[in-house]
């Protein structure tokens, strides 16, 4: 059966791909928004990227939230609130997959703080940029825990009296040393770098791409479209992460998956 070319060239791309995944027991990967768009969560830089008419540059900074607190509330409360429908997708649940066939040898980066990984089964996560999860106050400092299944109030305040805020890293805030200091060295230590559904753009967070790559890692990026990364990817899937990562473990174990995603889902890179 003829197929069109670039269906030839994702499979041939993904065989690639799982050529170079396989023999790697040390696997890193860094994640953005494109791997939770499948679960019906709006990414940060695609069609529109605006939030009420803001950039994310614009709401996620300690300035807007001194400014107007509540409108950075809005803005969170609505993200919690959006997660309540979300569920992890194939995508997700891939890289469990794939964190169980190679246990301590896996290390998953996210720049995500929907928590889809850790709902997904992922157990070793490293949340770069926070959780909407938690909360922070920004009198005692002292961070909780509340489940995004709960509403928080318009402006919610800590038992102290003092604004919380979300435990969220905003622009021009440091990332928490601890979580990147593990981010750094699993990108270091990692044989093979897969950089899914970022536009990797971002930084720190995207350095770890160069930096893998500079210890000899191989890179697999898995997006829709070419991206800064895809110059520093040995192999680019073109395609939704949630066909294309299931299918890409799948061939892990030798095992056949139902066959690369069908040519309606995976199609050639747009080259924005
Ligand atoms: C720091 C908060 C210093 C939580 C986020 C110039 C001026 C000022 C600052 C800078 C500057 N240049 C660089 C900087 C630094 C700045 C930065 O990088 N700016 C960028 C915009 C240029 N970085 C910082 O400020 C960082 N801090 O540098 O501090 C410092 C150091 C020491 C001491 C004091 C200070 C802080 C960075 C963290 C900012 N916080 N989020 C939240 O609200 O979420 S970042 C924000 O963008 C999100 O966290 C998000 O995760 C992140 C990256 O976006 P992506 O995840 O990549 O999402 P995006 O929509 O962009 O792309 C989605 C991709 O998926 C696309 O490529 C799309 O094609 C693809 N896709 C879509 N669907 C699918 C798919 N792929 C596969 N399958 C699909 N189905
Ligand atoms: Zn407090």
């Amino acid at each position: 059966m003829h197929h069109p070319v670039e269906h030839d060239d994702l499979h041939a791309e993904l065989a690639r791909a799982a050529a170079m995944l396989r023999p790697a027991d040390r696997v890193a990967v860094l994640t953005g928004a494109g791997i939770s768009a499948e679960s019906g969560l709006a990414t940060f830089r695609g069609a529109g990227g605006l939030w009420e008419g803001h950039r994310v540059e614009d709401v996620a900074t300690p300035w807007a939230f001194e400014r107007s607190p509540e409108m950075v509330w809005r803005f969170y409360n609505a993200r919690r609130a959006g997660l309540r429908a979300a569920q992890p997708n194939p995508g997700h649940l891939a890289l469990v997959r794939l964190e169980e066939r190679l246990g301590e040898g896996f290390a998953l980066v996210t720049q995500n703080v929907d928590g889809l990984h850790r709902t997904a089964g992922s157990r070793h996560v490293l949340e770069i940029h926070g959780s909407l999860a938690r909360v922070r106050c920004v009198g005692c400092g002292e961070v909780t825990h509340r489940s995004t299944e709960e509403p928080l109030p318009d402006l919610p305040r800590c038992h102290c009296g003092a604004l919380l805020r979300p435990d969220v890293v905003w622009f021009h805030e440091p990332l928490p040393a601890d979580v990147w200091a593990a981010a750094e060295r699993a990108a270091l230590a990692c044989q093979c770098f897969l950089v899914v559904g970022t536009s990797a753009i971002v930084y720190p967070a995207a350095e770890l791409i160069p930096l893998a790559r500079s210890k000899g890692a191989k890179v697999i990026e898995v997006n829709l479209t070419r991206t800064p990364a895809s110059t520093y990817a040995d192999v680019s899937l073109c395609g939704p992460a949630g066909q294309i990562l299931p299918e890409l473990v799948s061939q892990l174990d030798g095992e056949r998956g139902q066959g690369p995603p069908s040519p309606g889902g995976a199609h050639g890179c747009h080259h924005p």
